[in-house]
């Protein structure tokens, strides 16, 4: 399987996630890719590849203009206003007081657009969005090129970014925007497994009232996880969206064996929707010694979930999320990929 990757990743470099009441490193933090990529090249999962630069517009198939334009500005009238500091929201719409007017101040549209207080933006930031939304673009170009699967490397991850907020640690939905594209190139029927540990509101947002993209999502029990405002079970789409979209919200401590029961849940759903093609939002924080999660997967558990995934024989483009045990980030990934390969042929 083919690997889509670029370095400039690095360009989203925080120093603070706002963590426990304290300003912590990141635990989305630039490590985490080389050691993907590290894993990919002892695993020989096959050639590394760099992303080409796609119109603007595939992007803003899916997210609000105002909201790029806040996104590549941010950092600049940031620093402009004084803020020492890298730039964190500090007050929403909220409840009690849900405006839908746009603050003109930098620090009211930070509310606005933000969906959570944990993600710092700092200098660079905005252009390593770009950069990934360019990698899992790259990567949907493989499956449109033939191949049976791609792997979008994608940093930052990109699952929680709905059209217009960003949060979670992501900013522009890669897993989104790929979809699309496949839909532009041709796929009737795109689903979208979303294996990370955490709820994908984003994408779930992005889709809700669209029959042409299925949203299956198993994850954290929102109750007791974040986003903590999403992905309960009972959510199952609007309109034409009506019967596409299932979450399957599951307890602290749940092992693969029950996990597995999930996921095959979802692979009927897929099966019976009748995609063309499947993205997968590839996060391993459901890892059990993930610092931030509570799933109970074991390294070896995530070669079955690859084997189980190909299963379904549709081709199909895995996009990097979140995973958080940084040591072994880049084992989990691959095989899941390498799993995916020896059923996959
Ligand atoms: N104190 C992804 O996995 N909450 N995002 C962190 C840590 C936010 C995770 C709490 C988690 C966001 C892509
Ligand atoms: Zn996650």
């Amino acid at each position: 399987m083919k690997t889509v990757y670029s370095p400039d990743h690095i360009l989203r470099n925080a120093k603070t996630e706002l963590a426990g009441g304290q300003l912590v490193t990141p635990f989305e933090c630039h490590q985490r890719a080389d050691y993907v990529v590290a894993a990919i090249k002892s695993q020989q999962l096959g050639q590394i590849v760099p992303p080409t630069q796609w119109p603007r517009q595939y992007v803003e198939s899916i997210h609000d203009p105002g909201y790029l334009t806040f996104l590549d500005t941010v950092w600049q009238r940031w620093v402009n206003a004084g803020n020492q500091g890298e730039a964190i929201p500090n007050v929403w719409p909220s409840r009690s007081m849900p405006s839908q007017r746009i603050p003109r101040h930098i620090e009211g549209q930070l509310g606005y657009y933000s969906l959570a207080g944990e993600t710092s933006i700092s200098g660079g930031t905005a252009e390593a969005a770009w950069v990934s939304a360019n990698v899992a673009l790259s990567a949907a170009e493989l499956l449109n090129q033939h191949e049976h699967s791609a792997f979008a490397l994608c940093r930052p991850p990109g699952h929680h970014a709905s059209n217009d907020q960003y949060g979670g640690y992501c900013f522009i939905n890669n897993a989104a925007i790929a979809a699309q594209k496949l839909r532009y190139d041709g796929a009737q029927k795109v689903a979208i497994l979303d294996v990370d540990f955490h709820h994908g509101n984003g994408t779930q947002k992005i889709f809700y009232q669209r029959d042409d993209v299925l949203f299956c999502s198993i994850h954290g029990d929102p109750m007791v996880a974040f986003p903590y405002f999403l992905g309960f079970a009972d959510e199952t789409g609007e309109g034409p969206g009506a019967g596409h979209n299932l979450n399957i919200p599951l307890p602290p401590g749940t092992p693969y064996s029950i996990w597995r029961v999930a996921l095959c849940r979802a692979i009927t759903k897929i099966l019976g929707y009748g995609a063309d093609a499947i993205v997968v939002s590839l996060g391993v924080d459901t890892f059990e010694n993930d610092p931030i999660s509570f799933f109970k997967l074991r390294s070896d558990d995530f070669i079955d979930m690859g084997k189980t995934i190909a299963s379904m024989g549709l081709p199909t483009l895995f996009i990097m999320e979140g995973g958080y045990a940084v040591e072994e980030i880049g084992t989990n990934t691959v095989n899941v990929l390498k799993g995916f390969e020896n059923l996959a042929g």
